[in-house]
């Protein structure tokens, strides 16, 4: 007898472990995997089915949107809207956030944001993409849902997650009771539990940066960067150098075998490329409950006060002790430069 757990069975059983314990997160997961169940048949066929290429438009980004980022989006966006347990999508391919008003999602109580598809400009060439959510609850069910329900900090996340589609297809979440992860048995179209109680493996011994936007980081980058690189048998440095390119993938592989994802803020976004609201707080909030840490440099990812739906934030990710060894390198850095 083969024993396998699906996605949907783990979290019926963990369903009374959640505080709002009415099976609403759990629809709301279901929602989601059902939605990355299409994407993940179409991203498979993606060189086939002449979904590749540009879709002719621009999202807020200014970035090309292909066609499967705005697939992607339209399912995820279509199974929350009917599963009626989320009011509002805040999605990285549309400019404002998208009141659900399906009749069923009337009084619906949470909020998802979405990056449907990350990392799409990887699609073309075949590397693995991601999608990332996060999800919050409303702050006042007594009130229309206004932007002050979404600009919440990422440490009010009720529920955070990723699906990966790569080689194989695995959804990672957390509730804030730990990380578990499924993998996706085309055979059987269901998402199984393949990796519970995840935790960043230690000690971290890679490192994640584009190296290209090298002379625009901060000092304390750089110099965390040669230490990454110098000859230290005691810390079994030099580190290895891995990047994809894609973020999720690029986290994903830094859960498994540990180590950090660095995005500074470089020349072309001073204030970091990656988005604090759907691609920073929900892998902070997986990282963190790995085991890990994520800061922005100098303030955990997950207390930011967001200020807008788009916005962008520098992030350190990953091993807590890499994270805190290249804060102290950018204080450090601060001092000696006066800056
Ligand atoms: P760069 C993909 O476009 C993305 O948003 C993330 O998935 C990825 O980590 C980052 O940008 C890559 O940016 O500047 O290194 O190409």
């Amino acid at each position: 007898m083969i024993r396998f757990k699906t996605l949907g069975q783990f979290i019926i059983e963990k369903q009374a472990e959640f505080p709002y314990a009415k099976g609403e997160l759990s629809r709301l997961l279901r929602d989601i995997g059902i939605a990355a169940k299409v994407v993940n048949r179409e991203v498979n066929k993606a060189g086939l089915a002449d979904i590749l290429g540009d879709h002719g438009t621009c999202n807020i980004q200014g970035e090309e949107q292909k066609k499967l980022d705005v697939f992607a989006d339209e399912q995820f966006i279509d199974a929350l809207s009917q599963g009626g347990e989320c009011c509002v999508v805040a999605s990285e391919e549309h400019d404002e956030y998208i009141k659900i008003k399906t009749p069923v999602s009337a009084n619906a109580k949470y909020i998802v944001c979405i990056d449907p598809l990350d990392g799409s400009s990887n699609i073309d060439v075949n590397v693995s993409v991601g999608t990332i959510f996060s999800i919050y609850r409303r702050n006042n069910l007594d009130n229309p849902v206004s932007i002050t329900d979404i600009l919440q900090k990422g440490v009010n996340q009720v529920a955070a997650g990723y699906i990966v589609y790569g080689s194989s297809t695995m959804m990672v979440y957390t509730t804030g009771r730990g990380v578990n992860g499924f993998t996706l048995d085309p055979t059987i179209g269901e998402f199984c539990l393949s990796h519970p109680k995840m935790r960043i493996n230690e000690p971290g011994l890679m490192y994640s940066i584009n190296e290209g936007n090298y002379v625009h980081f901060p000092q304390g980058v750089k110099n965390y960067i040669k230490y990454c690189q110098e000859e230290d048998r005691a810390t079994q440095r030099p580190y290895s150098s891995r990047y994809i390119g894609s973020m999720v993938a690029d986290i994903h592989r830094n859960l498994l075998k540990g180590g950090i994802f660095l995005y500074p803020a470089t020349a072309a976004y001073p204030s970091g490329k990656l988005r604090l609201m759907y691609e920073c707080n929900p892998l902070a909030f997986i990282i963190e409950q790995a085991g890990g840490k994520a800061s922005n440099g100098h303030v955990r990812i997950l207390d930011i006060q967001p200020q807008s739906l788009h916005q962008r934030t520098p992030v350190f990710i990953g091993n807590k002790a890499m994270v805190d060894q290249v804060e102290k390198m950018m204080v450090e850095a601060a001092i000696a430069y006066g800056v």
